[in-house]
């Protein structure tokens, strides 16, 4: 591993996860996973995708706040749609109407959940793999440069956040690699510290799962490269992606709604995301016929 990262004390406890290894108990990493013509049949479904950008908040609250900003990078969700301006899925209290059901995985990415549960199946038990465990929710996250005010600006990271959903995370990455880093946050106004880190290659799957790296820590993806010139072309205007990652989790089904059944002012907050994403895919389209039609 390279210069130490920012952040980093001299001395901070650093794990690194080797290829197809299990370091640390709860961290996962598997360099090879995605065969190559897995990984073509994946780059050949995602180019047939529209990603959207998001609002961090709700058109009601920017309006009420003044406060509005978008994220940094386009996303799907499949599964379940878990859209930023309802919050994200947050048990205990933030569970209802937070997570919208959403297209199935194409078969390419089933076939890579179908293995990935075995094998986490196989590593986690009791409180660490919830009753109900299965993978759920697809989190597809574009990172690279986008065009702001005329100039390009890199926006290939995601700051130290925790996953609320229950149970273990697995993660698929192509493209360009990413330095991922589960950190402790520092006392006030000091960085946090890296408490272990792993670059993500291409075609790579990490899962983590447990106490100490889902709750007693947070992650982030500190930034990404740009080694293998990775690009892929999505109809996103303004963005160029050299990196693409599926962050997979579990929501409980019975906190997935149907669109048509969300509360009424979470439906109205979505409902500008739901009629753009209709406009090139058809699941989207029934949603919004659902709505009109109900029963
Ligand atoms: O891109 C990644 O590797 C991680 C993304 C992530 O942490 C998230 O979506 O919650």
């Amino acid at each position: 591993m390279s210069a130490r990262p920012a952040g980093t004390r001299p001395h901070a406890p650093r794990t690194r996860v080797q290829a197809r290894a299990r370091l640390a108990p709860g961290l996962l990493y598997d360099a090879t996973f995605v065969a190559p013509d897995e990984r073509a049949e994946l780059v050949a479904w995602l180019e047939t995708l529209h990603p959207i950008w998001e609002e961090r908040f709700t058109a009601r609250k920017a309006a009420a706040t003044g406060q509005q900003r978008r994220l940094l990078r386009p996303v799907y969700w499949l599964g379940n749609w878990q859209f930023a301006c309802l919050d994200y899925y947050r048990p205990p209290n933030g569970v209802d109407d937070r997570c919208v059901a959403a297209e199935p995985f194409p078969p390419v990415l089933a076939r890579m959940v179908e293995r990935i549960e075995q094998r986490t199946r196989a590593s986690f038990r009791g409180p660490d793999l919830p009753t109900g465990w299965h993978l759920n929710t697809c989190l597809i996250n574009l990172y690279g440069s986008a065009l702001q005010d005329g100039r390009t600006v890199d926006t290939a990271r995601v700051g130290e956040h925790r996953d609320f959903e229950p149970g273990p995370v697995a993660s698929i990455s192509i493209g360009e690699r990413a330095l991922f880093q589960f950190t402790t946050r520092g006392r006030r106004g000091e960085p946090s510290q890296v408490a272990a880190q792993q670059w993500l290659d291409d075609g790579s799957l990490l899962i983590f799962g447990g106490e100490l790296w889902k709750d007693r820590t947070l992650h982030r993806v500190q930034r990404v490269d740009r080694r293998l010139g990775a690009r892929f072309t999505f109809p996103v205007e303004g963005f160029a992606t050299r990196r693409v990652n599926f962050t997979l989790r579990y929501v409980p089904d019975r906190h997935v709604k149907p669109f048509a059944e969300l509360a009424a002012q979470a439906r109205d907050d979505v409902r500008p995301y739901v009629q753009e994403l209709a406009k090139h895919s058809a699941f989207f389209r029934r949603l919004l016929d659902g709505e009109r039609t109900p029963g």
